[in-house]
This record gives C-alpha cells, structure tokens and sequence, in this order.
C-alpha cells in the first residue's frame, strides 16, 4: 500500500523521469551502507505564486553535508536550484516538500566508498502536516527516547547523512508503539539533544531557549525561529537543557522543514504548561505560517519564487 501522494516527474542524474521509473539498482551502495546525503524542503503557495522557502540555504546545507561525508557532488550549486524550480513547474505543485538525495550509486560493493559513482536524484510531492492537523493546532504527546542520539564523534551531527536516522527510526517507532506522537531524544551525556526529525524550543519565564546547536542539526526552521524572535524581541538563548528542564517548561515545541512549528502539550505523561500551545509558540508559529505564505514582507528574501 502506498500513501505518498505521487507526483509525474523525478529529476534523476540530470532528466527528468517518470516517477515509477525513477529506481535504483539493489546493490546501489547507499541502499546497504547508507552513504548518501539528504535535504528536505518546502515550498508554499504566496500570492505571487509557488515559492520555495529557504532554497538556497537548503541547497548550501545539502553541499556542507556531502563535504562532510566526503563525497562530491557532480553538479553545481546552481544546477541543483534550477533543477529543483523546473521539477516543481514539471510536476504543477503548487505546494510540495521537495526531497534531493546525494547517493553512493552502483558499481562498488564493500565499504570503501571512495570509488563509488555519485548519482543524485530530487523528488517533490504533495505532502501534508506531518504530525498532524490536530497536533499543530493542539500540541502532540512525546515520549523521551530510550535510545541515546548518536555521540558528536560517532555521527556527525551537521550532516544529513542517511545512515544518522536509524537512530531516528528506532527512536521514532518505540514512540509510536507506546502511544506517543513524537521521541525526543537526549545525548550520550544525558542533556536533551532534539527530536527524531525536529530541532527542539522551550520557553521558560518569557525567554526562548533551544539546544546548544554543537550537537544537533543546524536547522533551517530553527534559524527562522530564532531571527523571527529576535525581530519580535522576544529573548533567546542556547542553554543545554535537562529531560526535567522540558517537564517544567511554560512552552515546548518542535521545528523542522516537514514538522514546521508544533507545540508539544504532553511529555512523558506530564502536561506542560497549560496543556495547550503557549502564547509564544502560537505567535512565532502564526508569523511562520505568514513569511512562508508571503504574507509578511518582513522575510520576503527567504522566498524562492518558482517562476
Ligand atoms: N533535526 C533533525 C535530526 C532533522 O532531521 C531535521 C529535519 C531537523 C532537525 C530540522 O531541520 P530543518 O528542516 O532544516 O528545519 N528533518 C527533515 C526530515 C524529516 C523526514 O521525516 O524525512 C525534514 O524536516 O525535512
């Protein structure tokens, strides 16, 4: 059963190819090893057509992490965000996430991936609230992970390598499997680190407060965030944050490119704050939602029109 929404177009190696021919071989290197390399990305209908949110940034962030995995990609910057804008006028999106993949092809079986052919692929779709209507409007329930995000040596944190989110999707079905909408995940010191796919906020006492960006993902919603608050002058800082620290907060919320911004009303058991989405978080989401739907001018420069 398949419940992705398909699309007509996946840009691959360069062409365009209809989305079921759009595969790869079994013993593609990436698909054993989990050598590859990943972006995911919006785009929003505005009242100047379909834009893309951040693309640029995206893009940067998709070459820092084939540089950190040590492999290069075959095209340019460029190409990619051209790539990107034709694949979604191809496909007459007028909001998908978009999916580009740098992967260790075929051709070199064995660990080495020195040798490998690069290949890269962008996919787009339809693709809704990805923990739910309800749960951005009303806040989800999360559960502290049993299993320890990985240690800052072990995988490197600032790359959206593919083979990091095992310990995402262990993580992430455990929650699901005892109830909960989302895992949050704490370091191999203990300190929260962030969830399975989602940077992570807290407001305690009016002040913002998210993870030391040294051990988590350099999210680009988290940096929206973070400059949305600062032109509303609400205060933020960095602090390492204890699972308690979360359990006594005035607001907790997630952030990321799929997730967007969702309040989380519940973790492990415990209400936090008034068991509904706090007056911050409702604020910077509601000001998310207008810069990505081009309706506030102020951030209008993080707006990448598809036309
Ligand atoms: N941390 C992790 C581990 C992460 O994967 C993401 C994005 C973020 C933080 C937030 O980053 P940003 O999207 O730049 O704000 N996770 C992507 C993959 C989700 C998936 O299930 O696939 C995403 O949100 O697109």
């Amino acid at each position: 059963m398949i419940s992705l929404q398909e699309a007509k177009w996946i840009w691959l190696n360069g062409s365009l190819v209809p989305w079921k021919k759009a595969q790869v071989h079994f013993l593609t290197h990436a698909l054993h090893y989990g050598t590859a390399v990943f972006e995911g990305i919006r785009a929003y209908k505005t009242e100047r057509g379909t834009a893309v949110f951040r693309l640029k940034d995206h893009i940067k962030r998709l070459f820092n992490s084939a540089h950190v995995l040590g492999i290069e990609v075959p095209y340019t910057n460029q190409q990619l965000y051209d790539a990107t804008i034709e694949l979604i006028k191809a496909n007459k999106l007028e909001e998908c996430y978009i999916r580009p993949l740098v992967f260790l092809d075929y051709g070199e079986m064995g660990l080495n991936p020195l040798k490998c052919k690069v290949s890269v692929g962008i996919a787009a779709w339809s693709w809704g609230t990805y923990l739910g209507e309800e749960g951005i409007k009303n806040g989800i329930r999360a559960k502290i992970a049993s299993f320890s995000r990985s240690h800052v040596n072990a995988q490197m944190t600032k790359a959206k390598i593919s083979g990091n989110y095992v310990n995402s999707a262990l993580a992430k079905a455990e929650a699901i499997l005892a109830g909960y909408d989302e895992a949050i995940m704490l370091d191999t010191n203990g300190f929260v680190s962030e969830a399975t796919g989602e940077n992570l906020f807290i407001v305690r006492d009016s002040v913002l407060i998210s993870t030391p960006k040294a051990t988590v993902l350099e999210g680009i919603t988290r940096d929206s965030v973070i400059k949305i608050a600062e032109a509303e002058g609400i205060k933020f800082k960095e602090e390492k944050l204890t699972r308690d620290q979360l359990y006594i907060a005035d607001e907790v919320f997630l952030t990321g490119t799929a997730a967007e911004i969702t309040p989380v009303r519940e973790i492990d058991n415990r209400t936090i704050g008034n068991g509904k989405p706090g007056e911050i978080t409702r604020k910077i989401q509601k000001i998310f939602f207008d810069i990505v739907r081009g309706k506030d001018k102020r951030f209008n420069d993080w707006l990448d029109l598809v036309k």
